[in-house]
């Protein structure tokens, strides 16, 4: 416990106890980030990064999370098990401490137990507060503990319930639905961040297990980050066979980066600090950017790929088809940014810099092959940059030219302050007109979108930049794209995507995504990408009528109005809906539920996208595999 406490007399504490849990009740958010979709899998990942702190120790190597039947989520380890001995000053179990006290979680047991992951390592005791019952199973010392909580307040003591020779911890907690707008777990959000964890953990087994549906998986990777960068290039064409792997430690600080180059343009690049995902970057990422732009150079000059009289490589250059992890590990982690995913601790740029200067300069040393072939990639993307940046002076001094030079296909509202606006970016020229009449066009604006844009994933900028499409849809925005992105410069503040209900909108919407997560992220960061939620189904009962938003919404209402004197209409298309039924189900504020999409949903459709459109044949056909039934009708 901190000093303070110390003054404290018996009793008193257990009143700031539940003062603590009853503040984490009141304010959810100052805790947990959102009581959305988001703070619910916060839940989840809080409890499994205590569980990951005890195999970082080096305690435990299984991890089971199971979504149960009644809501609930279990996750249960093999480590040492949360401690149940009493607590000298509390005179209550170690356990009951840890899922009472807030913040009590990493501060125990001092020694190996240091480095706290964890959602900025809140604690289980949030977990215990925001669930309307909590269990916790302990097995230790030969025996079986167990404790019930409520609303975070124990509503049992801790009991024996039985004799193990095994130890670990299992903890079931049922979302409090007083507190979180859905309660609804997705399988698949729990599984994009189990398997991170489990390349960056390596060899720990990590399991979920969806009991609502039978669905299983489990994520083992003994190659740790190697292995998550092979997983990231899986559909791409790598330009060097080995995946480069340095690491190094300094200061109580560890750093672990791995990389390949690719044949593609992007850079791929993902930086975690004690497993947390640093979406916003922060000083291990710069560190690792300067090493190798210099690194490269230098080595590019001292082989003479670069002539005195030319130009060094340029960030970007060297970083032009790079897939990357970065993997950060450290005692006290400073999260800056708009949302607190940004690494500030300033001493880390030096140590990953050096590190990686030192281990790579070692690698294109010891693979003259590999460099050479890394070095013309570089050498290659330079010139295609130069040949870019006059393409888009040309382009600037055209559009200087055409005044006032909004595309033709956009339908503008009349209204000018951006705050207050919103953009449509509706499927096809029909869906299109509809929406433009009817909509309220004081404040919205249309832009029919005919047929799939470009690829983006394998053209570069230049290229885009030249897709008719894209570049209506660029001006319409306002903000320029790439580097002279400009937030304050956007002209809408919501970007809806409004595509059909059926696969070739899935592809759409997931195109869309993946070019704004690529070429104009901070519009993701800033919360400014939204998708429509257009009805799935239309119900006439009698003189009543209904619009379902999914088959499990339309299953409800036929269990309660019958099946008899019915029809029922499966929308196909937005195009099947008059405009004054768009306006009502999916364009109305007041009425329509549009959903705001997150990085991590941008990152989703990246990695669906890129094996969609990669270059390789085998991941796409394991993944259509895989999800055959939502893409059976995609023609790619
Ligand atoms: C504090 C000290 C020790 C283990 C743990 C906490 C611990 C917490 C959790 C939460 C989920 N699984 C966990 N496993 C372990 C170590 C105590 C000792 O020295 O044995």
């Amino acid at each position: 416990m901190n000093k303070a406490s110390n003054s404290i007399p018996y009793g008193a504490e257990q009143i700031q106890i539940l003062e603590g849990l009853e503040a984490v009740r009141r304010r959810p958010s100052m805790y947990i980030g959102s009581t959305c979709a988001r703070g619910l899998h916060h839940l989840v990942y809080e409890v499994v990064d205590n569980s990951i702190d005890e195999a970082l120790a080096g305690y435990c190597d299984e991890i089971e999370v199971t979504i149960n039947k009644n809501g609930s989520v279990t996750v249960e380890d093999n480590g040492r098990g949360i401690p149940v001995d009493i607590h000298p000053k509390q005179g209550k179990p170690a356990v009951e401490v840890v899922l009472t006290t807030l913040h009590a979680g990493g501060k125990f047991g001092g020694g190996g137990y240091v480095v706290s992951g964890g959602l900025h390592g809140v604690g289980l005791s949030v977990v215990n507060a925001l669930s309307d019952w909590l269990e916790v199973v302990v097995k230790r010392d030969g025996k079986v503990y167990y404790q019930r909580y409520e609303k975070g307040k124990p509503v049992t003591e801790l009991r024996v319930t039985g004799l193990s020779d095994t130890t670990g911890t299992k903890v079931t907690f049922h979302p409090d639905k007083q507190v979180f707008e859905t309660i609804d777990f997705s399988f698949d959000t729990i599984a994009h961040r189990l398997r991170e964890l489990a390349f960056l953990s390596k060899d720990v087994r990590i399991s979920l297990k969806d009991e609502r549906t039978g669905k299983e998986t489990v994520f083992k990777y003994e190659g740790g980050i190697v292995s998550f960068v092979e997983h990231l290039n899986k559909s791409k064409e790598p330009v060097h066979p080995e995946i480069i792997y340095l690491h190094g430690t300094s200061d109580s600080t560890s750093v672990e980066v791995a990389f390949q180059y690719n044949d593609g343009y992007l850079d791929n690049t993902f930086c975690f600090a004690n497993f947390i995902n640093t979406a916003e970057g922060g000083t291990h990422l710069s560190g690792f950017r300067s090493a190798l732009t210099r690194t490269i150079n230098d080595y590019a000059r001292k082989m003479g790929f670069l002539k005195e009289n030319e130009e060094n490589l340029s960030g970007d250059d060297v970083r032009e088809g790079l897939t990357a992890v970065i993997s950060v590990k450290l005692l006290q982690p400073q999260f800056e940014g708009q949302t607190k995913t940004k690494l500030g601790n300033s001493d880390v740029r030096g140590i990953v810099e050096s590190i990686v200067s030192e281990g790579l300069a070692e690698f294109l040393e010891q693979h003259p092959q590999s460099a050479r072939r890394i070095v013309e990639k570089c050498i290659n993307a330079a010139r295609a940059r130069e040949a870019a940046r006059k393409a888009k002076e040309l382009t600037r001094r055209k559009s200087a030219l055409e005044v006032s030079s909004l595309p033709g296909k956009l339908a503008d509202c009349s209204l000018k302050d951006a705050d207050l606006c919103e953009l449509y970016i509706v499927e096809g020229d029909s869906a299109g007109g509809s929406a433009k009449q009817g909509r309220d066009r004081r404040f919205q604006a249309i832009m029919p979108l005919r047929g799939k844009i470009l690829n983006v994933e394998k053209a570069r900028l230049d290229k885009i930049l030249n897709n008719e499409e894209i570049r209506a849809m660029i001006t319409a925005l306002g903000t320029g794209v790439g580097d002279d992105f400009d937030l304050s410069k956007l002209r809408y503040r919501k970007i809806i995507a409004m595509t059909d209900a059926d696969v070739d909108g899935a592809h759409i919407r997931t195109l869309l995504l993946t070019f704004f997560y690529r070429y104009m992220k901070p519009l993701i960061e800033n919360g400014n990408i939204y998708i429509a939620q257009p009805p799935l189904f239309h119900v006439k009962h009698g003189k009543k009528e209904y619009y379902l938003y999914s088959e499990r919404e339309l299953e409800e209402l036929l269990s309660q109005i019958g099946h008899e004197g019915i029809t029922v209409q499966r929308y196909k298309g937005l195009g099947e809906m008059n405009a004054e039924q768009l306006w009502e189900t999916t364009m109305n504020p007041e009425s329509r539920t549009i959903l705001q999409v997150t990085m991590e949903d941008a990152m989703a459709a990246e990695e669906i996208f890129s094996t969609l459109m990669g270059d390789k044949v085998e991941p796409r056909r394991e993944f259509i595999q895989q999800h055959a039934k939502e893409v059976t009708e995609l023609d790619i």
